[in-house]
């Protein structure tokens, strides 16, 4: 039918087979293969329809790479309609993940069949999209108003059990089943039986006030959680018109949405973070025959907040964990707490009794060394401090065995310091996990110069098994994320001394997208930290006073955020609500007068331009240091380790959507009028400015 769609009869069914690796995307082959098999089956004597897919997965999707260019012909909802007026009984056989156009197209078979470990799904959300094949007009009719709104706004997959107690799914195969047997012996049952060709799009609907405010308080809802992200109103739009219209009205509207989001820049946005985070994956140079080292056991030093988070990670992985601290007393702090973190996720629904029970029984604590003699990889989660951090990896190199990875989780130190008092630095290499580490999805793998390519290669793949969005990033202070990070928060520190309240700034960047606001994560995190780490540094490394009176005051007066139940904010003992203090303004304004500065109105706009314009000009100059591989990854970072609105698609691809020439603009007019020491412009934004270039243009240059 076409390079990727076959279509053959077996015993007087039609079998239409998809091959299009990886994930067999509906490419304009799949379609034009699909439509040409309809047209074959419709006519020929043939008694039903079977389609089903080679490989690992049911369609995953629209191909995404074709959006955004112009449509090629047969477009998915001409197809899918033909094959909702097919006249033959159709079946849909699924295996691995259904998902989108690909569950869109099975919603349109008569029936659907399905392995036991298949999943579907409608993810477009993720993607700043709605299903636009008829995904929002067909699911609510076969299962309901509620699982529709749940699985095309959450965008999670549901398992085949599930979805057939749903009505997603109409026949379940007996577990280790073949696909292909198990959905002719099904559609067989059904062509026995007579069974109707049971159209979803004729399904009735119907809509009561309890369907009403259901919709209503989730519009509410999720203005709140998505933080300014379109698509998920839009999804509520056409639910109700599902509910409310003729189908082919519903299927109208949906389209002319669906085609809105694809021109909205959130869904573009969105989608360059998707294949960014795929591509960060990847590195470099890296000889195509470099297989990962296995790991089976892991060993993690320090069994506080980090080191605890991280044996979870491991753990949840199904791969054993020994947690070491130096004192008993520590470990069993350690192993409590992470006996109260799996405890909260069973209570709360998101793991089940028996994987928290697996999941624990693979962690061992220990405060002796030598246990650690046969781990595959060892990871440092100690107090930040280089002696300290040196003196750790010298034990280590002395107990375990040679081929051991030995991996530091530092923030800021230098890691080829760390790897020069070992005798394998080729073994050696950072993995900064993000707090909290079992939540947080950003791990940076930071190469130091004598790291090899295999214990690079081994890190990724770990990566990946536990779940991580991995990113490379060079050797310097901060690497990627707390690189930049150090600029955002200066900006913001400036803006409160320069006149801003910290609930103005806090809310500028909240209202912008930020999950939390610069000075409201300083009080989670506690301010007594960065004084810790600034008592450290000489006045030159610790910079203008003015980027850090303030905390230092606020420190200094017991204010050390959440934990004291007071910071940049007072806290509620009960709701931990924050509330703006009177104090902490006198606070403020006396930093002011003492280091002469003359307070004045900031705007929202301000406060939003200088944080994020510091962003991008420091992560230009970490592309510009090859720090980072390529933009996607600054962008991956910043989505998943800060907070950053997914919808703005990172620093880096928010400066190529507000224009790298206007960014540059703006930051020489910060330059001129706020400081020469904090903005002087990146020399790559400045080159890209001048040729009117972008991130991702400079980026396809370089892979060209
Ligand atoms: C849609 O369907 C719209 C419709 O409603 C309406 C249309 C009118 N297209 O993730 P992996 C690539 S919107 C093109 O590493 P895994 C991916 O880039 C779509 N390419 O594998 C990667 O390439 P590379 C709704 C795609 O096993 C390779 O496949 N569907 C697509 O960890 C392997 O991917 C989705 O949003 C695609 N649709 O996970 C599903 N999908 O090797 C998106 C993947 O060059 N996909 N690729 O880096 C996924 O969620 C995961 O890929 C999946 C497999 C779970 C399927």
């Amino acid at each position: 039918m076409s390079e990727t769609v076959s279509y053959s009869i077996e015993d007087d069914i039609g079998i239409v087979r998809i091959d299009n690796p990886p994930v067999n995307a509906l490419s304009q082959s799949v379609r034009s293969g699909l439509m040409k098999a309809l047209e074959a089956s419709s006519s020929d004597d043939s008694k039903a329809l079977i389609i089903l897919c080679e490989g690992r997965t049911f369609i995953a999707g629209a191909d995404i790479t074709e959006f955004g260019k112009p449509p090629l012909e047969p477009v998915l909802g001409e197809v899918l309609q033909r094959l909702d007026e097919h006249n033959k009984l159709t079946v849909a056989a699924l295996h691995g993940t259904a998902l989108g156009g690909g569950l869109e197209t099975a919603l349109c078979c008569h029936y659907r069949c399905a392995d036991t470990s298949a999943r579907v799904g409608l993810p477009e959300v993720k993607l700043g999209l709605l299903p636009g094949a008829g995904g929002t007009q067909r699911t609510p009719r076969l299962a309901g108003l509620e699982t529709a709104l749940e699985l095309i706004t959450s965008g999670q997959p549901m398992a085949a059990a599930k979805a057939l107690d749903a009505g997603l799914v109409d026949h379940l195969l007996a577990a280790g089943q073949d696909l292909l047997q198990g959905a002719k012996d099904y559609t067989r049952s059904l062509l026995d039986g007579n069974a109707p060709l049971r159209r979803a799009s004729a399904l009735p609907i119907a809509f009561s006030e309890q369907d009403k405010a259901t919709l209503d308080a989730a519009r509410k809802r999720l203005q709140q959680k998505t933080r300014g992200e379109r698509a998920p109103q839009r999804i509520i739009d056409c639910l109700e018109a599902a509910a409310t219209r003729p189908f082919e009205e519903g299927l109208k509207l949906e389209r002319s949405l669906f085609l809105e989001c694809m021109s909205d820049p959130q869904s573009s946005a969105l989608r360059h973070l998707f294949f960014a985070e795929r591509e960060a994956a990847k590195v470099n140079g890296l000889a195509k025959d470099t297989r990962p080292l296995p790991v089976e056991q892991v060993g993690i030093i320090g069994a506080g907040t980090m080191g605890g988070g991280i044996a979870m990670c491991f753990a949840n992985a199904g791969i054993a964990v020994t947690l070491i601290d130096n004192s008993p007393e520590g470990l069993e702090r350690g192993l409590g707490l992470i006996a109260r973190n799996y405890s909260t996720s069973v209570s709360r629904g998101r793991l089940s009794e028996e994987k928290s029970a697996a999941a624990q029984a693979l962690i061992q604590g220990s405060t002796d060394y030598t246990s650690l003699a046969n781990v595959d990889l060892v990871i440092e989660a100690v107090f930040e401090n280089l002696e300290l951090k040196q003196t750790v990896f010298r034990q280590l190199d002395n107990i375990c065995k040679p081929g051991a990875i030995l991996a530091t989780n530092t923030s800021y130190q230098d890691v080829n310091a760390i790897a020069a008092v070992t005798n394998r630095p080729q073994q050696v290499l950072g993995l900064h996990f993000f707090s909290p580490a079992n939540v947080m999805k950003l791990l940076e793998i930071v190469r130091a110069d004598h790291s090899s390519d295999e214990i690079i290669a081994t890190a990724m793949a770990v990566a990946k098994r536990i779940g991580k969005v991995p990113v490379l990033a060079g050797v310097c202070y901060g690497f990627i994320g707390n690189r930049m990070l150090r600029h955002y928060q200066r900006e913001a520190q400036l803006c409160l001394i320069e006149g801003a309240t910290p609930a103005q700034i806090d809310s500028a960047m909240e209202g912008w997208g930020m999950a939390m606001g610069p000075l409201a994560v300083g009080d989670l995190a506690g301010l007594d930290i960065g004084y810790k780490a600034r008592q450290a540094l000489s006045d030159d490394e610790k910079g203008d006073p003015k980027s850090y009176r303030v905390p230092d005051l606020l420190v200094e007066q017991g204010r050390l955020g959440q934990k004291a139940g007071k910071g940049y904010y007072q806290y509620d003992p009960e709701t931990r609500k924050r509330s703006d203090d009177p104090a902490v303004l006198e606070v403020v304004e006396s930093a002011a007068r003492e280091l002469g500065v003359e307070r004045r109105a900031i705007s929202a706009e301000e406060i939003v331009s200088r944080l994020t314009c510091a962003l991008i000009n420091e992560g230009a100059r970490i592309l510009e240091e090859g720090i980072a591989q390529r933009p996607g990854d600054i962008d991956a970072v910043y989505a998943y380790g800060y907070g950053f609105p997914r919808h703005r698609g990172g620093p880096m691809h928010l400066a190529d959507t507000l224009g790298v020439k206007q960014v540059y603009k703006t930051v020489c007019h910060y330059r001129d009028t706020l400081s020469a020491d904090n903005w002087q412009p990146s020399a790559l934004l400045e080159a890209l400015a001048n040729s009117d270039d972008s991130f991702s243009g400079w980026q396809a240059q370089r892979q060209a």
